[in-house]
């Protein structure tokens, strides 16, 4: 049977996916692979996160953390001096991964399953239709909240800095998503590795911070069961 593998964020930890995906008996012939965003940086190996997602044709939904190694290589932004990407950068294959990269999605669909890094606006009825086709290189309002959102009220509206706690006015995201009452579709994301797991009908977030020392995450959508290994 042909399984969907999505996994949290892996953010250049490049040792603890390969240990995910052998846990998780990922059949390259059959399984599709799914990335829910920032690949690269904090980890020690984002080139060689790219090379085996491109390698294993995983489909990725871009996080900030790769939009922001698009925009420095592509000179549209300097690097931060804590960004950990460098490796990327200076790599013979540079080219490729970027290429690769930048020719990712910020949302993707299968059936009834939604893929996002962040979250969903609560007035979008069509997220798929908002965010398809959005150029990572160009800043706007929809690319934003859709890489960075995790908390808002039910307009949208975020605080003006997040701590990562849901706090005053704001709910996390999916809570709204949660309450459209039509809604038959689930959606997975990353992204929030504060707020940890997400298990709740129609929700899965993924996000369990291995870049912080936590767990890498994936989900078998197929046996709807949750395979977890430790930062090594
Ligand atoms: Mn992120």
């Amino acid at each position: 049977m042909k399984r969907h593998l999505l996994i949290g964020d892996v953010h250049g930890c490049r040792e603890d996916l390969e240990q995910l995906l052998e846990r998780l008996r990922y059949d390259p012939a059959g399984d599709v692979l799914v990335l829910l965003g920032d690949l690269v940086n904090r980890g020690p190996d984002s080139a060689g996160v790219l090379r085996l997602a491109r390698r294993l044709d995983a489909r990725c939904v871009l996080g900030n953390h790769d939009v922001r190694l698009l925009r420095v290589a592509h000179g549209r932004t300097p690097p931060r001096s804590y960004d950990t990407t460098d490796d990327v950068l200076a790599a013979a294959d540079r080219e490729e991964l970027i290429e690769w990269l930048g020719a990712q999605p910020f949302v993707r669909e299968f059936g009834s399953l939604l893929c996002v890094h962040a979250g969903l606006h609560p007035h979008w009825e069509h997220p798929e239709a908002i965010l398809s086709g959005l150029n990572p290189l160009e800043e706007t309002p929809e690319l934003s909240f859709a890489v960075t959102v995790r908390t808002c009220t039910a307009q949208g509206e975020r605080p003006a800095r997040e701590s990562g706690l849901i706090e005053g006015p704001y709910r996390a995201w999916y809570e709204f998503w949660r309450e459209r009452a039509q809604e038959t579709r689930t959606v997975a994301f990353g992204h929030w590795a504060v707020h940890g797991l997400v298990w709740l009908p129609r929700v899965r977030g993924l996000d369990t911070g291995c870049a912080w020392g936590g767990k890498l995450s994936g989900w078998i959508v197929e046996e709807d069961r949750l395979v977890q290994v430790d930062k090594r």
